[in-house]
This record gives C-alpha cells, sequence and structure tokens, in this order.
C-alpha cells in the first residue's frame, strides 16, 4: 500500500448505511477509490494513537450508531454511564448495568476502554454531599475501590479526578467541589493513591477543561503534576478535554502538551468537540475542519500523545446544543451519520490521500431526498401568535428522537410551547420532541406548536429541517 491512503471505506459505509436508513437511495460518495479506502481507526492505528469517542449507551442498539462506532474508532469511553450517579446512585450499592454495557462493547469489539471519572463534582448523587468529612472520605476511597476493583484489566486508563480547577481559570480550586469543601486540597492525591492501590496496572489520568493553552489554569494543572511527580502520588497521564469555541484552538496547544509530556506523564485530548452557531454553514464547517486538523497535528507532534477521543459520534446526539442554545455540528458526523469536512480533515492529518481534486463534470454529492414534510399554520392578531407545526416522517426508518429547526425572518419570539420544548437563539428556533413524542413511525405525523410575539408582520418559516435533513412542505 502507498504511503498516503485514500479515504473513506468505512466512512462510506456509514453513509451508505445511514443514507439507507434515512431513505435515500445513493449514498453521499467520499472516494473515488474505495478499493484503498481505510477508516480513522486504521489511519489512527499506524500512528500509534487512539481515535476514541464517547459512547451514549442508549444509543448503541440504533444501527447507524453502531456501524460508525464499530468501524471508525478504536478506543471507547462512557459519556455518563461510569460516573458516580450511574455505578453507586445509593451508598454501597453499586450498579453495573450501563457500565457493563461500554465495557462489553469494549470487549466484543477490541476497542480500548477508557474509564470516566472517579472523582467528579458533577454527576454526584445527593447522598454524597452530605456525609460529614470523615464519611465522605471513606465514601470516596470505596467508591474508588470498587470502581476500579471492577474493571481492573479492562480500562486502560481512569480519570481519576475530573476538573479539580475553579471555573473562573485563575488556577485556584475548585470551589463548589464537595471534595474539596471538606477534604481540602489533599484528597486529590488520595484519590490517585486509592486507585493506584486497586489496580497497579492501569494508568491514572487528571481530566480537565481549558487547560489546552498556556494559561493560569493550565500552569496551576502543571504544577500540581509536577508536584505529584516530586513526592511519589501515582499519576501516569493529563487529559485536555478540549471543547472548543469555533476557530479558538490556541496557537500554543502543542507547546503545552509538549511541557506536561516532559515531567514525564502521558498526554490525550479526551473530549474534543468545536462547536458551531446554527445551522453552520461550509465556511463554519471547513474552520471546523482545520480546527480538528490542528488538534490531531498537534497530538501527532508529542511523542507522548496518546490520541484523541471526541465527545460523542454524531451531531444527532451531542451534549452542545442542550448546554448551549443555539450551538451544535459539533462532531466529525453530521445529524445522518454522514462524515463532515472535519472527518476528511482528520483523515488526512492521519496520513491518508488529500481529497482528488475533481475533473469535470464537478461530481456533486447525491443528498438523500427529504425525509419529511412540515406543515406551519400561524394564526396572529397584534403583534401575537401562535402557531402549529405538523412534520410527517416520509422516511422508511422510524425516528427515535427528532429535532426540528427553522428561522424566523421578522424578528418573531417564542414565548412559549406545547408537545415539543421550544428553544429560540438569534432567528433559529429549535423544537425537541417531548418525552412522549419522540417516535415518529414511517408515515406518522407529529404535531407541535408555540406562542410568540411579532412586530406586526408575521412571515411564516421557509426552510425546516428534522433532524438536520430539510423537509418539503405540504
Ligand atoms: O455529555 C455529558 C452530559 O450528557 C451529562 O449530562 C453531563 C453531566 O454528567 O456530563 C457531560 O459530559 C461532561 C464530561 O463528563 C466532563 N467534561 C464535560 C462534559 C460535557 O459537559
Amino acid at each position: 500500500m502507498s504511503s498516503h491512503r485514500r479515504l473513506g471505506r468505512s466512512a462510506l459505509l456509514a453513509a451508505t448505511l445511514a443514507a439507507t436508513l434515512l431513505g435515500s437511495a445513493t449514498a453521499v460518495t467520499l472516494a473515488d477509490d474505495a478499493d484503498a479506502a481505510t477508516s480513522l481507526r486504521s489511519l489512527a492505528a499506524a500512528t500509534g494513537r487512539d481515535v476514541g469517542f464517547a459512547l451514549a449507551v442508549d444509543r448503541i442498539s440504533e444501527p447507524a450508531y453502531r456501524a460508525v462506532a464499530d468501524e471508525e474508532f478504536s478506543l471507547v469511553v462512557a459519556e455518563n454511564a461510569m460516573k458516580w450517579d450511574s455505578v453507586e446512585p445509593v451508598r454501597g450499592q453499586f450498579r453495573w448495568t450501563s457500565s457493563d454495557v461500554v465495557a462489553d462493547y469494549a470487549t466484543t469489539t477490541g476497542k480500548k476502554l477508557y474509564g470516566h471519572t472517579l472523582v467528579w463534582h458533577q454527576a454526584l448523587p445527593s447522598w454524597v454531599s452530605t456525609l460529614p468529612a470523615d464519611q465522605l472520605r471513606a465514601a470516596m476511597r470505596h467508591h474508588i475501590t470498587t470502581v476500579v476493583d471492577r474493571y481492573e484489566g479492562r480500562v486502560a486508563a481512569w480519570d481519576v479526578v475530573n476538573e479539580a480547577f475553579s471555573d473562573n481559570g485563575d488556577g485556584s480550586r475548585r470551589g463548589d467541589s464537595v471534595f474539596q469543601q471538606k477534604l481540602g486540597n489533599g484528597y486529590l492525591a488520595e484519590a490517585f493513591t486509592t486507585a493506584r492501590a486497586a489496580d497497579p496496572d492501569v494508568d491514572l489520568c487528571l481530566n480537565d477543561y481549558s487547560i489546552e493553552g498556556v494559561n493560569a489554569k493550565s500552569n496551576a494543572v502543571y504544577n500540581l503534576v509536577k508536584s505529584f511527580k516530586a513526592t511519589g502520588v501515582p499519576i501516569d497521564c493529563v487529559g485536555f478535554q478540549g471543547h472548543f469555541v469555533l476557530g479558538q484552538v490556541p496557537a500554543d496547544f502543542q507547546a503545552n502538551l509538549q511541557r506536561f509530556a516532559d515531567l514525564g506523564v502521558d498526554v490525550r485530548i479526551t473530549e474534543l468537540d468545536v462547536r458551531v452557531p446554527l445551522p453552520a454553514d461550509a465556511n463554519e464547517l471547513a474552520q471546523q475542519a482545520a480546527d480538528y486538523r490542528k488538534v490531531w497535528q498537534a497530538c501527532l507532534a508529542v511523542t507522548r500523545c496518546r490520541g484523541v477521543t471526541t465527545w460523542g459520534l454524531t451531531d444527532r446526539y451531542s451534549w452542545i446544543p442542550e448546554f448551549f442554545s443555539g450551538q451544535g455540528a459539533a462532531l466529525m458526523f453530521d445529524e445522518n451519520y454522514a462524515p463532515k469536512p472535519a472527518y476528511r480533515a482528520v483523515a488526512e492529518a492521519l496520513g491518508a490521500a488529500p481529497t482528488p481534486t475533481p475533473t469535470t463534470p464537478t461530481p456533486t454529492p447525491t443528498l438523500p431526498p427529504p425525509g419529511c414534510s412540515v406543515t406551519y399554520v400561524p394564526n396572529s392578531w397584534n403583534t401575537g401568535f401562535t402557531a402549529e407545526v405538523r412534520v410527517r416522517n416520509d422516511g422508511p426508518a422510524t425516528v427515535d428522537g427528532w429535532t426540528v429547526r427553522f428561522a424566523f425572518t421578522s424578528g418573531q419570539t417564542v414565548t412559549g410551547g406545547w408537545n415539543a420544548t421550544v428553544t429560540q437563539s438569534g432567528t433559529q428556533v429549535t423544537a425537541r420532541n417531548a418525552a412522549w413524542n419522540g417516535t415518529l413511525a414511517p408515515g406518522g405525523t407529529v404535531s407541535f406548536g408555540f406562542q410568540g410575539t411579532h412586530g406586526g408582520t408575521n412571515a411564516s418559516p421557509t426552510l425546516f429541517t428534522l433532524n438536520g435533513a430539510t423537509c418539503r412542505h405540504g
């Protein structure tokens, strides 16, 4: 095989599968040379790096999700299933159902399993916060020991402590952590020592965000790692989460990774995503691709960088839109599992040949035909209105969880909704299914609505999408 490989067998496979599931006759074609094509997983393996994704346990049974996960990634981490509130919701009673799904998935697919996370101030059951200091210490030790023991020999590395430093970025310890409040600075070393006692071989990592560049917070983490090394507290790795705003990967990212590596720890990008104001346009997706490329190039340039993990797999399911209103599209696969420019950029950073420049006629990707129809029925008065939106699933597959998006063109404001959670950011409106109406069988229709205000003109939106796909009117 040539040193450069062409992109796309698995991406093609995923796009084909997704397109098939979504009712398209033709997949988006990514490569003109599918025979020599390969996946991110194999490209990354050739560089000695892991390409990981955060697994949402309730999505792995979906065929398109599973196909991309299986094919493209070599490492898996639980997005939520190994957190304290998931595995020990009641003191001393451990529930392994969800965490085992992730561990078993790693085993059956031969992927590396990354552990996230043992001690964190969030995703913490309320019983932990109410304990007095001595009992909190005992509970922390018991939790770490039990969870690490359970996955001993299977987890390659644990985020032992997550986000120990303050949000304000000044390098101080996090004041809103019950561990910090009741146990003081020493809880960190104690957590690492406890984890080491439970598993002498697993790598022990400190994980945090907004530490990607050289700044007061990353300096504080750096000094802590240095002091651990100096005093013999076991630590093997530092995780840089990498939740980036578009275009804001710091210029000194690689240098920062390198200074940590020089302390004698591995480094890893643990939760990469690059959020974009919605709807993302082509320029933004190109910038996002450049950001992903820069992250991978930095990792590849640092010998002790073990890999890059994205926080999720598809824009269809990502924490971003929920936490940052009006933003999303942060991952390498879009809402229909089609690889985005970021995917191609990563593959190229990993050694795949650049996309051949197309000769005439310019091959335009065949987009899936609309898989949905929308009827919009406004009812206006003075400066108020209601609107009912009816959405029909025209595709052959059941839609499991829906997001409908559209934009106002005459300054309207949503004030409330029914049968959906309706939010607005600028002109962009996002409606997500309610708990009871998320499933939309082929041919099925769902109706939701909202109240709003307008300034005298109440033009109807013209473009609606269902889970990212453009809908017909009618
Ligand atoms: O993506 C995760 C989201 O589904 C959870 O509700 C949230 C709280 O448990 O955690 C999110 O993941 C976080 C990760 O565990 C730590 N770094 C920040 C991530 C995004 O908030």
